[in-house]
């Protein structure tokens, strides 16, 4: 079937096939949209959203975003500092986690940028490497590389590397050390600041959708028994969202309390609840909250 683009749908590009793909589309999943995902295709109907989905390179997307080929785009910040494309970004998505590092060889006498005057650094981020190098007024010369950068130095190629990096797995086998980090990059979604009111409109309330999914991921729903004369005590610890539920037990002077927890101090509220003298502690994933 011939792809149909002339209508009002709102359209979104993402990666095609790459680190991107799985986490993007199953946060789109995660927001209620249901997208028929062929891995072949190259554009895709959402069928409960007015959303069509082009899968392109990465590369791309910004400058598909800018000349109005697609409304939105998702992409990791380090592919829009590249381009810097005339686009937006209008919410972070907390994947594609990584940072753009310098690194050398283990053994070499590079400590710091300053030291990597006059010398070669090879990179897939030409543009950006020689941007941070100017600002710092450290002459380089930048060798573009655009896969398998971490062997450069090994190759003779160049003194040192900027490339991404999120384990450091990569770094480590090829026996190089970070001198220097020029950025954090995750993916984020770009957009235009024009557009017609329409359209507007279907942006604001897909990003309502998504930011509701982020905020959902940030918090645990638990559910504890406790005695009643705890209450006071665990409510300061894990005071929820407005505040926690409680409900009355058959167990005389017991209640049974509903509330959330962040995810990121999870652990310790839960250990200080226990201490506190909660039982029957029950953690559920949240789909999703509005705030
Ligand atoms: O084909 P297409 O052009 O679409 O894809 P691509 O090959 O250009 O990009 P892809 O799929 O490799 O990455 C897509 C995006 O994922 C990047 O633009 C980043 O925003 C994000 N991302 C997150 C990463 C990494 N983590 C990452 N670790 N992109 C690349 N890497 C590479 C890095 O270049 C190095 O080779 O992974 C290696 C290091 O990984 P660690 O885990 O060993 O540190
Ligand atoms: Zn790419």
């Amino acid at each position: 079937m011939k792809p149909n683009f002339q209508n009002n749908n709102l359209k979104i590009a993402i990666q095609k096939n790459g680190r991107l793909t799985a986490d993007t589309l199953l946060f789109l999943k995660k927001a209620g949209l249901e997208i028929d995902t062929d891995g072949q295709k190259l554009y895709a109907k959402c069928w409960n959203y007015p959303l069509d989905i082009i899968f392109v390179r990465d590369d791309d997307i910004p400058d598909f975003v800018q000349n109005k080929s697609v409304d939105l785009g998702i992409v990791g910040e380090n592919v829009l500092y590249e381009k810097n494309a005339c686009v937006e970004s209008k919410m972070k998505f907390n994947f594609g986690l990584c940072s753009l590092v310098v690194a050398v060889p283990r053994d070499s006498q590079i400590f710091n940028e300053a030291d990597f005057q006059d010398k070669t650094i090879a990179t897939s981020y030409p543009l950006t490497v020689a941007k941070y190098f100017k600002e710092k007024n450290i002459k380089v010369t930048i060798v573009k590389v655009t896969g398998s950068v971490e062997l450069s130095p090994a190759l003779g190629l160049s003194a040192g590397i900027a490339d991404l990096s999120s384990t450091g797995s990569t770094l480590a086998i090829s026996d190089l050390r970070t001198i220097a980090k020029i950025y954090d990059s995750q993916a984020v979604l770009i957009s235009r600041q024009d557009g017609n009111i329409k359209k507007i409109e279907l942006i604001k309330k897909l990003i309502f959708r998504f930011q509701s999914v982020l905020t959902a991921q940030k918090y645990k729903y638990v559910m504890m028994n406790a005695p009643k004369n705890k209450l006071k005590q665990i409510i300061q610890i894990a005071p929820g969202l407005k505040s926690p539920t409680i409900s009355s037990l058959a167990k005389q002077d017991w209640v049974s309390i509903q509330t959330v927890i962040e995810e990121d101090v999870f652990w310790e509220k839960v250990s200080k609840i226990k201490d506190a003298g909660a039982s029957g502690i029950i953690v559920l994933p949240i789909e999703k909250i509005i705030a």
